[in-house]
C-alpha cells in the first residue's frame, strides 16, 4: 500500500465520519457508525481520486497512525473514535483519568485560553493526551506548541467526567482556567 494513498483516504474518512456525511450522501447513526458498503459505494460515487475498496478500508484501520478508524466486531459497520464535530454519542464508559493530562495548543490562544478555560470549539469535546509528546504534536498542527498541563485527577475529584476513546485519547467536556498549569 502507497503510504500516500493511505494519507488522503485518512484525510477523506476523517472528512465524512468525523465532519460532513452528507458531503457523499452518507448517513450516520446516532453511535457515529456508517453502513461499511454503503460507504465503499458512496465514496465511488463521487468519484473520489481513490477508488474505495474493502481492502484500502481494512488497511486504513488497521495501519492508521492514531488508530482513527475502528469497525464494530462484524466490520459491517465503521466509524471515527474521537474527533467529531457532528453529534454522536460514542457511548464511552466515564474513565477515571491520570493525575495530569497534556492539551497541545499555540500561543495566540493562550489568553482566551487562560481566561475561559480549554473549550470543545467545533469538537464535541476537549481532546487531552497522557504525553506531553503527543500533545506537542498536536499542538505543532498550528504552529510553535504550547503545551498545557491539565490538573485531571483534581477535575474528576471535584465530578469532571473523562472518556479515553478507543485511540487512547482522553477527552473532557471542558477544562476550567483553574485546573491548567500555564507554568
Ligand atoms: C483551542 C487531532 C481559544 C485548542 C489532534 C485548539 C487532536 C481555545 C483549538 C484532535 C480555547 C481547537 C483535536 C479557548 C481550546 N480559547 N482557543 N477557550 N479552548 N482552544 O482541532 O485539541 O489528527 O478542535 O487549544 O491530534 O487541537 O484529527 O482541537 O488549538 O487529537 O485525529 O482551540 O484533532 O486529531 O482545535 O485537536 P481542535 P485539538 P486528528
Amino acid at each position: 500500500m502507497n503510504e500516500k494513498t493511505a494519507k488522503t483516504v485518512s484525510k477523506f474518512l476523517s472528512l465524512v465520519l468525523r465532519h460532513s456525511p452528507e458531503k457523499i450522501g452518507l448517513k450516520l447513526d446516532e453511535n457515529g457508525w456508517a453502513d461499511v458498503e454503503e460507504l465503499i459505494v458512496k465514496c465511488n460515487k463521487k468519484g473520489s481520486q481513490n477508488q474505495m475498496t474493502a481492502e484500502l478500508l481494512d488497511y486504513v484501520v488497521e495501519n492508521n497512525d492514531k488508530k482513527r478508524f475502528a469497525y464494530n466486531e462484524d466490520k459491517t459497520k465503521i466509524r471515527a473514535s474521537q474527533g467529531h464535530s457532528i453529534s454522536v454519542e460514542l457511548d464511552l464508559a466515564e474513565t477515571e483519568p491520570l493525575e495530569y493530562l497534556y492539551h497541545g495548543t499555540v500561543g495566540k490562544f493562550m489568553e482566551s485560553i487562560q481566561k475561559e478555560g480549554l473549550k470543545k470549539m467545533s469538537r464535541q469535546h476537549v481532546h487531552l493526551s497522557k504525553d506531553k509528546e503527543t500533545a506537542v504534536k498536536v499542538g505543532s498542527r498550528r504552529g510553535v506548541p504550547q503545551i498545557l498541563t491539565v490538573r485531571s485527577g483534581a477535575m474528576f475529584r471535584d465530578g469532571f467526567k473523562f472518556y479515553l476513546s478507543e485511540n487512547n485519547v482522553w477527552l473532557t467536556d471542558e477544562v476550567p482556567a483553574k485546573y491548567i498549569e500555564f507554568k
